[in-house]
């Protein structure tokens, strides 16, 4: 089966977006992203694991574009929350959602709590749906420690208060090409390159499928 060159991102987070047309450049496929297929709306994401949401965005826009569609369900767990905020990341401190509410309420929960206690880890899966209705999950994990205030402008969502020991810098002060290498979305997206480039090597140049 030939599929052409391109590629959903079954996502609205721009910060993941840009990270995944870096993270994607060399595959040399035509990226696309939910912005580009606003009729397709909400997709309700009621899974109980990365995996399930991943999947979920993954076969719904798959289902709706006829394209290959990816999708990334991320979050951060949080040993002293038991877990938490896990697949309610993003929607941690309510809806609308808001990253600097979001951080707020992480610091809170967390108050004085020393450093060594304050462990977590950022999880993301990755799940790729093509559109013969094959379905395939990767998973990347990163550990770090969420500081006690924010530091550093980059990133998104947690990355100014996600901390690398190894680094001394959070997610939003390390060059993006350090996160990329490193975070669990690279370490992810490492797995799912193979994957995706064998589904497009049959591909043609998708000009010449238009
Ligand atoms: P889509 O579902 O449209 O992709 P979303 O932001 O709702 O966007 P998720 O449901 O996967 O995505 O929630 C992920 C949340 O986890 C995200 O909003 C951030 O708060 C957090 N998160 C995930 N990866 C992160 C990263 O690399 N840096 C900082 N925060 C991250």
């Amino acid at each position: 089966m030939k599929y052409p060159k391109k590629l959903v991102i079954a996502t609205t987070n721009s910060g993941k977006l840009k990270e995944f047309e870096k993270l994607l450049t060399s595959l040399e496929v035509e990226i696309f992203s939910l912005k580009d297929f606003p009729e397709i709306g909400e997709i309700v994401e009621d899974g109980k694991t990365f995996a399930e949401n991943a999947l979920l965005k993954a076969r719904t826009v798959s289902e709706k574009t006829g394209l290959v569609s990816l999708a990334d369900d991320s979050g951060l767990e949080v040993d002293f929350l038991e877990g938490q905020p896990g697949v309610n990341s993003a929607r941690f401190s309510g809806i609308p959602t808001d990253d600097t509410r979001n951080n707020n309420k992480l610091l809170n929960l967390l108050g004085d709590l020393p450093l060594e206690r304050r462990t977590a880890r950022f999880k993301c899966a990755i799940a790729i749906v093509i559109p013969d209705k094959r379905e395939m999950v990767v998973e990347g994990i990163c550990e770090g420690l969420i500081l006690k205030e924010l530091r550093g402008e980059g990133g998104f969502g947690y990355d100014p208060l996600f901390y690398l020991p190894l680094y001394d810098q959070t997610f939003a002060q390390l060059d993006i090409e350090i996160k990329n290498k490193i975070s669990h979305r690279g370490q992810a997206t490492k797995k799912a390159i193979g994957i995706l480039r064998e589904i497009f090597s049959s591909c043609q140049d998708y000009k010449k499928m238009l």
